[in-house]
């Protein structure tokens, strides 16, 4: 262990014992309070991007969790909130972060609608707690309250959903990611970062994800936020970073990272030897796979993000006649007025559309947010959805997770403009 991460998991341990005390004293009043959907920054070794830790109550020689599946108000990013369905006030629900070896006990109470169960993803476990409903175990009606209990056999990065309804509870938001850390050299990174990938269909105007959807989704999230809303990945120069991802949404998402080949090096299948690891500078992660990528931080700002174009945008009218080239003056006001909110795909593309609604020409239905917003120190970033940054810094401390603002680049090291003229230079054309 280093000393970064030992300093960590002494932090970890001492507001874990503070954070279980107001558990057991709460844990009955806790569910009963109203739903904000607040996030709550609890965190362990690993830090759930604008997430949190679950705190557990330790009972001889298990360790109990208490998981609540209820409705929760979430806010994708300022302006926009949903109600969705999740665990003790968030989705995605709180990280349970054990060690291999750990027994441990789940305790899953129903305040949904409907019956649900809860399903471990990845892990080696009995048959009757792998929580298929009506296959492994009778639903959990609503108002009841189940226990699973079992040895944790393996390590790596894992994730927790229903087996009841699927269509509907993950399309809503039930999910959580489940990290076993190795009983040996449990932290091997200087900082430790975990998401989920989801999608979902709310769309313009309205308050409800739509599980009826299959292809055509609104928001593309990490760890149900969208971008400016998703917390930087944060770290110092020289630190060794990783980031778990794991992907519960109904599409297959390449995660690109600049700046860096990293490593790609576990999954749900554990810390993989190192003959396994690959260089990368894109990885899949497929609908239900986990992957875990490694690299060592340079300084600067670096986006991250899903490399499907349409997974780094906010909601977006689908089915569109496709403008580019038409000029359009005249006519976009008249559909306007036929249809509130209307937007026409832009002339030049798509990057005028930030600037018109940022000047209130346009101004969409309530409570959907703009397809690509974000601001950066050199102007409009045109980014929504699955999109942060991973800012390293020389001077950040360790342990430091606060975003520390826009990099400073070295003067001489900007692309800059040497010319406004259409005709400069004599580039080679071909024919
Ligand atoms: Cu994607």
């Amino acid at each position: 262990m280093t000393d970064t991460s030992r300093r960590e998991f002494l932090t970890y341990s001492a507001s874990l014992a503070a954070a279980t005390a107001g558990v057991a004293a709460g844990a009955g009043a806790a569910t009963k309070e109203p739903l904000t959907g607040a996030t709550r920054h609890i965190h362990g070794p690993v830090r759930t991007l604008n997430g949190w830790t679950l705190p557990y109550v330790r009972k001889g020689n298990v360790k109990e969790f208490h998981l609540v599946a209820e409705e929760v108000q979430h806010e994708f990013a300022p302006g926009m909130v949903a109600s969705c369905w999740g665990y003790n006030g968030s989705t995605p629900g709180p990280t349970i972060e054990a060690v291999e070896g750990d027994r441990v006990r789940i305790l899953v109470t129903n305040r949904l609608p409907e019956h649900t169960t809860i399903h471990w993803h990845g892990l080696i476990l009995p048959s009757g707690m792998d929580g298929v409903g009506g296959l492994n175990q009778p639903q959990i009606e609503p108002g009841e309250t189940f226990a699973y209990e079992f040895d944790l056999v393996q390590h790596g990065t894992h994730m927790y959903h229903p087996h009841a309804d699927e269509m509907t509870q993950l399309a809503v938001g039930m999910m959580g990611l489940f990290i076993i850390h190795p009983r040996e050299n449990a932290a091997p990174v200087d900082r430790d970062y975990a998401m989920l990938l989801h999608n979902w269909a709310v769309h313009p105007g309205t308050y409800r994800p739509d599980p009826a959807v299959m292809v055509d989704f609104d928001l593309w999230t990490f760890n149900s936020k969208v971008f400016p809303a998703i917390e930087p990945i944060v770290a110092r120069t020289g630190e060794r970073v990783r980031v778990r991802i794991g992907n519960l949404s109904m599409w297959n998402h390449p995660i690109h990272l600049h700046g860096v080949q990293y490593e790609v090096t576990g999954s749900d299948g554990g810390r993989w030897p190192k003959h396994q690891w690959r260089r990368e500078a894109t990885e899949i992660v497929g609908v239900g796979q986990m992957r875990d990528i490694e690299f060592v931080a340079v300084p600067g700002d670096w986006a991250f993000h899903c490399h499907m174009a349409h997974h780094t945008m906010n909601a977006m009218g689908h089915d569109l006649p496709n403008s580019l080239g038409v000029d359009q003056s005249g006519v976009a006001r008249e559909l306007r007025e036929l249809f509130p909110g209307y937007m026409a795909m832009g002339e030049d593309g798509m990057a005028e559309h930030q600037a018109h609604v940022e000047m209130g020409h346009v101004t969409g239905p309530p409570n959907t947010l703009p397809m690509a917003t974000g601001r950066g120190p050199y102007g409009n970033i045109g980014m929504g959805g699955m999109f942060t940054t991973v800012k390293v810094r020389d001077n950040v401390h360790a342990g430091d997770f606060s975003d520390p603002g826009w990099y400073d680049a070295p003067v001489g090291s900007v692309a800059a403009r040497v010319s406004s003229d259409p005709d400069f230079g004599n580039p080679p054309r071909r024919g």
